[in-house]
C-alpha cells in the first residue's frame, strides 16, 4: 500500500489491521492509507508512450476488411489501445483512438451518440462523412468533426480504400456515465444540405446574416470540415515567415469559429512543423495527445523513450511525459488532446525546460 501516514508500532500496526477488516463490509476505508498515490505532486499517467508504425497496422486493417464488412461491423475500426491501460479501449485516460477504414462501395451506417468524435484522413481521396444532412468530401489529411449527438455516416464512392484516424472522447463519456446512442433506420441519412455548404457559409470567417434564416448549422458549432489545403497554407505560410517556437516548432490550434475556442468542448486539435535538423526543447503538458505523421521524418524522445517516426507513423503522448520531438525531413504532425476539456475544468499546465 502507498501509505502517507507516518509508521508506528506493531501494536497500533495490529489495532489499525483489525479496524479495517471490520470496517470493510461496510464500505469505508481509511484515507490515510491511500492518499499519497490519490493526490500526487506531479502527474503520473497510467498510459504508457507508444509508437505505432502505419504499416503494419494498415495491413491488419485490410485483413479486417477481407473479413467483416463496414456495414456488418457497424464501424470497422482497430482500437489503438494504449499498453498501459489495456481493456479499457483508451489511448489515454480520458480518450479513444482508432484507425477506420471504408472500402468502395461501402456505407458505414447512420448513428449518433452523446461521444465527439474528430476523423483525420490518412489514406484514400473522395469519401464522404455526412453530418446532420451534408456531406464533408474526404481529402488526405482534412480533420472533420463529428460533435455530440449530430447525425453522421460515411459511404466510400470511389474506387480506392479510404482510412482515416479516429479521435473521440468515449472514455470521458464513459466516466461521466453519459453515454447516449441511437441508430436511424436507413443505412444514410437523406442529403438535405449540398455537399461542403458549411464551409461556404462558415469556412471563411464570415457567417450567414442574422435573421436571414440561412443558418443551418448549430450556433455553436457550425463548422465540421477543416481541409489540408488550407491548414497546410497556413502552417507553411508560418513556417516561412518566423523562426520556430523552441519547445514547439511551428504550431496552430484548429478553433470552432462560434467562439475561438477548441473544435469541440472535450477534444483539442493542433498541428506543428519543424524544419528539417530542427529539435524541440523538452516540453511536457498535463493534456494527454495523440499525434500522426502527416509528411517528413524525424523521432519523438518521450520520457527517454526514442520512437523514429515516419508518414503516418502515430505516437500516444501521456499527461507530463518530457517530450522533444525532431526533424530529419521537414517533419509536419496533426495530433488531438484532452487539453480542450482540461481547460475548462482550469486543470492544465505545461513546464518547458531548458534545452
Ligand atoms: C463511431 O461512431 C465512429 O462514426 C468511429 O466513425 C468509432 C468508436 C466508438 C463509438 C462510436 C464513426 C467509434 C464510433
Amino acid at each position: 500500500m502507498d501509505g502517507t501516514a507516518s509508521p508506528g508500532s506493531n501494536d497500533q500496526r495490529r489495532l489499525l489491521e483489525a479496524l479495517y477488516a471490520d470496517m470493510r463490509p461496510h464500505s469505508l476505508y481509511p484515507l490515510w492509507e491511500v492518499m499519497a498515490a490519490l493526490v500526487t505532486p506531479v502527474p503520473r499517467s497510467a498510459a504508457q508512450p507508444h509508437r505505432w508504425h502505419y504499416g503494419p497496422a494498415r495491413d491488419y486493417l485490410l485483413r479486417a476488411g477481407d473479413l467483416i464488412s463496414a456495414e456488418q461491423a457497424e464501424r470497422r475500426v482497430l482500437i489503438l489501445e494504449n499498453p498501459g491501460l489495456l481493456g479499457s479501449s483508451a489511448v489515454v485516460p480520458s480518450l479513444y483512438a482508432g484507425l477506420q477504414l471504408i472500402l468502395p462501395g461501402e456505407i458505414a451506417p447512420c448513428h449518433r451518440h452523446t461521444q465527439s468524435a474528430l476523423r483525420f484522413v490518412l489514406e484514400g481521396d473522395g469519401a464522404y462523412t455526412a453530418i446532420d444532412g451534408e456531406r464533408a468530401v474526404m481529402r488526405p489529411f482534412d480533420l472533420i468533426l463529428t460533435p455530440n449527438w449530430q447525425w453522421h455516416d460515411h459511404g466510400n464512392e470511389t474506387g480506392q480504400p479510404m482510412i482515416w484516424l479516429d479521435g473521440l472522447d468515449i472514455p470521458t463519456v464513459r466516466f461521466y456515465e453519459a453515454s447516449f446512442a441511437e441508430r436511424l433506420d436507413h443505412p444514410a441519412q437523406a442529403e438535405a444540405i449540398p455537399a461542403d455548404d458549411s464551409l461556404r457559409r462558415y469556412g471563411r470567417n464570415l457567417r450567414p446574416f442574422r435573421g436571414s434564416a440561412a443558418d443551418r448549422r448549430p450556433a455553436g458549432q457550425p463548422m465540421f470540415h477543416y481541409p489540408y489545403a488550407e491548414w497546410r497554407e497556413s502552417l507553411l505560410g508560418l513556417a516561412a515567415a518566423e523562426a520556430p517556437d523552441p519547445h514547439l516548432g511551428h504550431a496552430l490550434e484548429f478553433v470552432n469559429p462560434a467562439d475561438g475556442g477548441s473544435v469541440m468542448p472535450t477534444i483539442a486539435a493542433q498541428v506543428r512543423h519543424l524544419p528539417a535538423g530542427f529539435e524541440t526543447a523538452p516540453r511536457r503538458a498535463t493534456d494527454g495527445a495523440v499525434f500522426v505523421v502527416v509528411e517528413g521524418r524525424g523521432t519523438a524522445l518521450v520520457d527517454g523513450q526514442e520512437f523514429s517516426l515516419s508518414e503516418r507513423d502515430l505516437v500516444v503522448v501521456p499527461s507530463w511525459s518530457e517530450l522533444r520531438l525532431s526533424a530529419t525531413a521537414p517533419l509536419t504532425l496533426f495530433g488531438f488532446s484532452d487539453k480542450a476539456a482540461q481547460e475548462k475544468l482550469g486543470l492544465w499546465r505545461e513546464a518547458r525546460l531548458p534545452a
